[in-house]
């Protein structure tokens, strides 16, 4: 029987017991990950389309990645940037020319490298645009999701996100998302703008693609009135989108490229701001910094990351069998009554829940979901991501359409 080992109950509720209540996870304990699959422990088999927020884009522990983390953890694991390390230069290189990029600011999570941009951008628009001090403004969107620091929930719209964290940190302006004319507005009437951070798809507000032309008409309007365009491609790039960038769609170069999760294939938090050596060179020595950031380990398993993402052609993947994901579901919600739309682009994909007899049915919708061996997670209550790593294939990949149809079903 239990030979040591914790039952699936215990462990979650020792997370109760003992974890801050910060979370409201699906009442599944996974203990192993291959590929597109993880494993509870009862060792039962799930797709996984979550893919830690897009962390896993080369699917959970991918041979290559793994290597390279644990040779250099064998080697070196943590010098600080107070010295040079054997590995840092080579993933600064292999980087700035994978991206086509002069400079890279190495950091760790996803919201350390927005509150790097931020920081670049004040810099930037006080040492180089001639801003006044104090007076920089970042324009931002409605609906945006950059991470959880508190300068970042200051220009949050969403009331879990910064109720009762305030005070907050000025300088920033809301726009609604997806509407050009109104950052137009914003940077023709404020000449204390210095920078414009967007994502290219919105993933927590229920992956929302703006408009063809949008991300392109926000960057000329940025060109025209000297600001910095900021793109936060922390959930939307690494191929997860089907291209490299999401902003690629529009041949967008984004002046500061904020890159984290699956830059490491989400084996290690290495996160990181990209940009022209006019721009970086505004940070100088002592100025910002991390303990961890740029350390050989992230630096090693940066590069394996980034290699496999093009050796496999993640992106293509990702193209190719979003649009498989797209058309079928598309049929699919046309004749289902609980189902109402799907949206989304390369394996970045929402599929709209029609909850109006039963407020919370996405969640009973991924309980069931799990059942069947499919794990998602509910967002906003009516909303389902689903976002699977990329190496799935296009069999496996009409194997759970029909799951998540055949689940949909047995709610009619
Ligand atoms: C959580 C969502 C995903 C991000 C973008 C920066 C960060 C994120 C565009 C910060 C992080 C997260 C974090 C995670 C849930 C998650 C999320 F549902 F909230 F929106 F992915 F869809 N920019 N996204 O999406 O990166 O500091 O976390 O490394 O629970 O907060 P981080």
């Amino acid at each position: 029987m239990n030979t040591g080992k914790f039952t699936a109950s215990e462990l979650m509720e020792m997370e109760n017991r003992f974890g801050a209540h910060n979370y409201h996870p699906l009442p599944v304990v996974l203990e192993e990950g291959k590929g597109v699959f993880v494993y509870d422990v009862e060792n039962k088999e799930y797709y996984d389309f979550l893919s830690a927020y897009s962390a896993v884009n080369q699917g959970h522990c991918h041979p290559k990645i793994i290597n390279a983390l644990v040779e250099q953890a064998k080697r070196l694991t943590l010098t600080s940037r107070a010295f040079y390390n054997n590995r840092l230069g080579k993933y600064e290189q292999f980087v700035t020319q994978y991206f086509g990029y002069e400079k890279i600011l190495p950091m760790n999570t996803g919201a350390e490298a927005v509150e790097t941009a931020i920081k670049l951008c004040r810099k930037w628009s006080y040492e180089k645009k001639g801003l006044a001090e104090n007076s920089a403004q970042i324009v931002v969107c409605e609906g945006n999701f950059h991470g959880r620091t508190t300068t970042i929930v200051s220009f949050s719209i969403d009331p879990s996100a910064y109720d009762n964290y305030g005070p907050f940190t000025p300088g920033f302006i809301v726009i609604p998302y997806n509407d050009a004319d109104a950052l137009e507005q914003v940077l023709a009437n404020n000449p204390n703008v210095a920078g414009f951070l967007v994502e290219p798809i919105q993933g927590e507000a229920g992956v929302f693609v703006p408009d063809d032309g949008y991300l392109k008409k926000c960057y000329e309007i940025c060109r025209r009135h000297n600001v910095l365009f900021i793109a936060d491609e922390v959930q939307t790039g690494i191929a997860r989108t089907g291209r490299l960038l999401a902003c690629d769609y529009e041949d967008v170069h984004p002046d500061v490229l904020i890159l984290g999760k699956a830059l490491s294939g989400g084996t290690y938090p290495v996160s990181a701001v990209l940009s022209s050596a006019e721009i970086m060179d505004v940070i100088r020595p002592g100025q910002h910094g991390s303990t961890f950031g740029g350390n050989p380990v992230a630096a090693s398993v940066g590069i394996a990351a980034l290699e496999v993402i093009r050796d496999e052609n993640l992106a293509e993947n990702a193209f190719l069998l979003g649009k498989i994901f797209r058309e079928e579901m598309e049929k699919y919600c046309q004749k289902s009554s609980i189902a109402s739309l799907v949206r989304g682009k390369g394996l970045l994909n929402a599929v709209v829940i029609n909850n109006s007899t039963q407020e919370d049915l996405a969640w009973d919708v991924c309980i069931r979901l799990s059942e069947n061996g499919l794990l998602a997670k509910p967002t906003h209550n009516n909303i389902i991501r689903f976002a699977p790593p990329l190496v799935i294939t296009e069999k496996q990949l009409r194997e759970c359409i029909e799951i998540i149809q055949k689940t949909l079903d047995s709610f009619v």
